[in-house]
């Protein structure tokens, strides 16, 4: 069921005490997980009265936690979407119940913008690119073949999809680059491994591993090295997040490059949430923001690294 979810709002703390619903994708990454306890630091932090559902990678549940969360008269919903199709009829209550909805870290493709006030996340599609960019750079003025495998996150997922569409953009401008095998890893670390391990039975000789998060890379990792291969040597591996481990791997230069996605983003949600509950105008889109990393610059920052 909901966690903190201790019934009804307005009860104990007056009714000054903003509530907020919000409805988590689930626990599947190390990223999901530094997300989570930014938001829950973050609510603690601003008095904020937290109504937290974990949907354990299921729409449906995300549907319902809201649903709950209308009946329960929240002053604010926010949520990160599991997928971005299928939200309009739920979004649509809240709004007839007068419930205004944040989203945060993934976006939605509903056409009717008024169904949230605002989105709070990374571009992805630019994340894609900074992958590509660093992939074309590495083979500047090389004319063999790459041959590159792609490790999508959750499918339907605005990162897999973005992650996708923004490193293609880039490596399809030079035909040496081709991506022989892409298959979903579900963001999760063991689908990550076992989706490698039959990469590496069917595709003769990979040069490149690109993979949607660090924790998909990790498990390749595993894949990679249970076959007699050095990751980061024989296979160069591209991530996306900059997660604790991820970084650590990378100061191994076990993976090669990882560009950043943020999950701090607790602290802005709350600022929004205060200045939504108060009809406040906010900005329909705000950008996280967030750099990559090379092994150098892993092993720098690595010691101060919050997640
Ligand atoms: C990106 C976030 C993705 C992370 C994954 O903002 O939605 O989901 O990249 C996480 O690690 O599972």
């Amino acid at each position: 069921g909901c966690g903190g979810d201790d019934g009804g709002s307005g009860s104990g703390g007056g009714d000054d005490k903003i509530t907020l619903g919000f409805s988590q994708v689930g626990a599947e990454s190390g990223w999901r997980t530094a997300n989570t306890k930014s938001i829950q630091e973050a609510a603690a932090a601003e008095g904020i009265d937290l109504k937290f559902s974990d949907a354990q990678g299921k729409q449906e549940k995300q549907i319902e936690a809201i649903r709950s969360f209308i009946t329960q008269r929240v002053d604010v919903i926010a949520f990160s979407p599991v997928v971005e199709s299928g939200w309009d009829p739920v979004l649509k209550e809240a709004k007839d119940a007068g419930i205004p909805v944040i989203l945060t870290d993934r976006a939605v493709d509903s056409k009717d913008t008024s169904l949230y006030k605002t989105f709070l996340g990374s571009d992805f599609v630019e994340e894609g690119k900074k992958a590509g960019d660093w992939l074309a750079k590495e083979y500047q003025g090389k004319s063999d073949p790459v041959n590159i495998v792609e490790l999508q996150g959750t499918p339907g997922a605005a990162p897999a999809i973005d992650r996708k569409t923004g490193f293609e953009e880039v490596i399809k401008t030079d035909p040496k680059f081709k991506i022989v095998a892409s298959q979903t890893g579900k963001f999760e670390r063991t689908s990550g491994k076992q989706t490698m391990e039959t990469f590496l039975q069917s595709v003769k000789d990979i040069d490149v591993l690109y993979a949607h998060n660090d924790d998909m890379g990790l498990g390749a990792i595993e894949a990679i090295e249970a076959a007699g291969k050095k990751p980061g040597t024989d296979i160069k591996i591209i991530t996306v997040d900059a997660v604790k481990d991820g970084m650590t791997a990378l100061s191994e230069n076990k993976i090669n490059f990882i560009v950043e996605c943020s999950p701090l983003l607790g602290p802005q949600l709350m600022q929004l949430v205060k200045k939504v509950k108060n009809s406040e105008e906010v900005p329909t889109r705000i950008l996280t923001e967030e750099t990559t990393f090379t092994p150098e610059q892993a092993k720098a920052a690595l010691p101060d690294r919050k997640y």
